[in-house]
């Protein structure tokens, strides 16, 4: 038998992680979000208006702490932190009264986002919801 080559050292590679997997999310093509003005499209603010209202199930207009926990469950597989509830708190929009995010502020949250470049998270949120790559919702 020919010599063989040593054994190959595998370079360590991090541990994937799931939520990682669609990291990749390649956004070529999918629909504009935001306008050369950098605000939000009209299409992704009337997504999130939808989207929006799927969770404030007492139709008040606000999303007091069991409907974020609602959508922060669906979105991110897990409630907000409290720190994450305190900065929602301190820099969007929310009641103030009762200090629960409106849906202006919800809409804030994601323009903040997606003209901050971060294009594909939002995407990836909005794909969750059941839209498409045309800012459609897709009928399951
Ligand atoms: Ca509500």
């Amino acid at each position: 038998m020919p010599p063989s080559d040593p054994p190959k050292i595998e370079p360590s590679s991090p541990i994937p992680e799931i939520t990682d997997s669609i990291d990749e999310l390649d956004i070529t093509g999918y629909a504009t979000l935001v306008t050369d003005d950098f605000d939000i499209t009209e299409a992704l603010e009337a997504a999130l208006n939808e989207i929006f209202s799927r969770y404030d199930k007492d139709n008040d207009g606000f999303l007091n702490d069991s409907e974020l926990d609602n959508f922060a469950t669906f979105t991110n597989g897990q409630p907000f932190t409290p720190e994450e509830k305190a900065d929602i708190s301190e820099n969007l929009d929310c009641s103030e009264t009762t200090g629960h995010l409106s849906l202006s502020g919800f809409i804030q949250m994601y323009a903040l986002q997606t003209c901050a470049g971060d294009e594909q998270e939002t995407w990836k949120d909005l794909l969750k919801h059941g839209y498409n790559s045309n800012l459609l919702l897709s009928q399951k």
